[in-house]
């Protein structure tokens, strides 16, 4: 029978040929003293023999095979359940190379911390190391990664989520470079000691190095806080990369949209986390536009380049999904439904009785008894939610039926348009057309929405969010507000660029909007206006669809509804102003004085009339 081959500390290092990941083996043993190794290939054996083994520790829960075949269940601890921006810091010599939306450390006092937060943290584990690449290996800008982990969820959540395992190794020879990932959840095992389903750590410190580009992780073993290829990697240290490189590393959706006349255009949509990125990537046209067709690239994370034929290039650098399961449903993403019909770990959901899977929203009845994310007996009057909030799925790419099958083309997809959106009850219409870069860069720079429950902390106040990245850009935001004008000036053709709000509410506190397959309607507006067949008229923020402009037909909405959807507020937007202007004030003299041009612009168009 085979075995998994785990290798003693002292000596596991001798099995790597790469001479830098050998050296950090070796280190990371003396410091954290596992109880042994394994270096992963990336099997379905080693993924199944894992499972297997936190099934036995606890950690996992298999669910009903029949009823959800190859699936799991975990829950968290209940204090390891999001990511933590307060703990999340960009470290560097220089205080001002991060500004003033990160939190910053210096190199030298973070790695002291670290490294006393590390020492002998893996005792009674295994240290797993995990080479993965984000981005297909044949791409120009696939950056190889190992982590290093005491996690075994986080070693097989990686197979799902990265392209892992003994090919990346290959690649990388005896000498290629690679980007360090250290993480430990820092719960020690003594001898004897009783192990918990999920070990963690109070204390959370998730460091990125901005001169060396490392990321080490201790504490947690939740979501972008533990798996580091995602938003540490792809995002803080890749948006470094990205900007010394001349690309952009963005928290953006990647999708086609095919019309019936069988013209294809792709489109990257930013959306802070949980704001529904993965519904519009996976959108089902409702019935009346079912010749119409939405194919899926990608769901948080694009990496857009500038191609030989001057134009935008987009790839995916992931390999499935961590998407949030409250609210997902066959009536909100039947693709996302199908996708999670199999090879799935879910985490901090609810448990039925049969063993299968629940989350608000999921049925319009809610279940008369399950298990909820804390392990409790639950029932539809206990008054308490089922599942997290921030309940997860990891679910591999290829499960999606909305795949589009240049996915994995390892050059990517050209980027017709690129869409800004926030949750905003008020202020910002359905959709909105930049007039040219420097205005789409403007509503990037400025995008305000309502916190969620992806991060710990308050939800739904209004927060400026620049490009959804504000806990994800791994330098000085000014700089990067920069870095993106500069690269639409290079291009030869530039994506349209649009901004959306789904969220927008009425008086009454409804949403005014359908959302979900609805969105089709805008995306189809969209097209139009890329293919220059659609109608729109100038307004302060840019070119906007009157009412018949968007095809509402079989939607019960009138022309005051539409009106109130699309309305622009001067006194709304003075206010919106003010608050832009907080921002650019904490940034500083790093704003480009472009954008403070055309703030200026909108200031003077939503003046109050003397
Ligand atoms: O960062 S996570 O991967 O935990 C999820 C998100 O915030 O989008
Ligand atoms: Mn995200």
């Amino acid at each position: 029978m085979t075995k998994l081959r785990y290798l003693t500390p002292a000596t596991a290092h001798e099995r790597v040929r790469n001479k830098e990941l050998a050296r950090r083996i070796r280190v990371a043993v003396q410091l954290c003293q596992p109880k042994n190794v394994l270096i992963c290939d990336g099997s379905k054996f080693e993924y199944d023999e894992l499972c297997a083994q936190m099934v036995e520790t606890g950690t996992l829960i298999r669910l009903n095979e029949k009823l959800r075949p190859n699936s799991y269940a975990a829950r968290s601890d209940p204090s390891d359940v999001a990511r933590v921006e307060d703990r999340t810091f960009i470290c560097s010599k220089n205080p001002d190379d991060v500004g003033p939306t990160n939190k910053w450390m210096d190199s030298d006092d973070a790695m002291t911390i670290l490294c006393g937060r590390l020492d002998g943290s893996m005792r009674g584990r295994t240290m797993f190391v995990v080479p993965f690449a984000m981005a297909d290996l044949e791409g120009k800008i696939c950056q190889l990664g190992v982590q290093i982990s005491d996690s075994p969820y986080v070693a097989v959540t990686k197979r799902t989520m990265t392209r892992l395992g003994a090919r990346i190794l290959k690649k990388l020879g005896p000498d290629g470079q690679f980007i360090p990932c250290m993480h430990s959840v820092g719960a020690p095992l003594e001898e004897g000691q009783e192990d918990v389903p999920w070990p963690c750590n109070e204390t959370k410190y998730i460091c990125h190095f901005k001169d060396t580009g490392e990321i080490w992780s201790v504490g947690s073993g939740y979501g972008g806080n533990a798996i580091l290829g995602k938003k540490c990697l792809a995002l803080r240290i890749g948006s470094n990369i990205a900007r010394k490189e001349g690309w952009l590393a963005e928290h953006m959706l990647i999708l086609g949209l095919e019309s019936p006349e069988g013209k294809k255009i792709f489109v990257a949509a930013a959306f802070p986390s949980s704001c529904g990125k993965t519904n519009l990537a996976m959108l089902k046209p409702p019935a009346q536009f079912s010749d119409w067709k939405v194919t899926t690239i990608g769901d948080d994370i694009a990496w857009i380049y500038k191609g030989e034929d001057g134009r935008a290039w987009a790839v995916n650098p992931e390999f499935g999904f961590f998407g949030v399961a409250p609210g997902t449903s066959f009536a909100t993403n039947p693709n996302a439904m199908e996708a999670l019909a199999r090879d799935c770990i879910f985490t901090n959901v609810a448990l039925t009785d049969d063993g299968d899977v629940w989350w608000e929203g999921m049925t319009e009845e809610k279940p008369a008894h399950l298990i909820d994310w804390l392990g409790q007996d639950w029932t539809p009057d206990c008054g308490r939610p089922a599942a997290h909030p921030n309940a997860r799925y990891t679910c591999p790419i290829t499960n999606c039926p909305s795949l589009d099958p240049e996915w994995d083309n390892p050059n990517g997809v050209p980027l017709s348009a690129i869409l800004f959106g926030g949750r905003r009850a008020t202020t910002s219409p359905l959709v909105v057309e930049a007039n040219d870069w420097l205005s789409g860069v403007f509503m990037g720079a400025t995008l305000g929405s309502e916190t969620t429950a992806a991060a710990v902390g308050v939800v739904g106040k209004v927060r400026r969010d620049p490009f959804a990245m504000l806990p994800f850009c791994g330098y000085h935001m000014g700089r990067y507000f920069a870095h993106w004008l500069k690269f639409g000036a290079e291009l030869t053709e530039q994506p349209l660029i649009f901004g959306v709000n789904w969220f927008r509410k009425g008086p009454d506190g409804k949403f005014l909007w359908p959302g979900y397959g609805d969105n089709m309607r805008v995306l189809k507006w969209i097209f139009e206006r890329t293919q220059g067949t659609a109608d729109a008229h100038p307004s302060a923020l840019g070119m906007v669809p009157s009412f018949g402009d968007i095809d509402l037909t079989g939607l019960n909405l009138d022309e005051a509804q539409f009106n109130r959807l699309m309305n622009i507020d001067p006194s709304e937007w003075r206010a919106e102003l003010d608050s832009q202007g907080e921002l650019f004030d904490m940034l500083g003299v790093e704003v480009p004085v472009q954008l403070l041009e055309r703030k200026a612009e909108l200031e003077a168009a939503f003046a109050e009339k003397a």
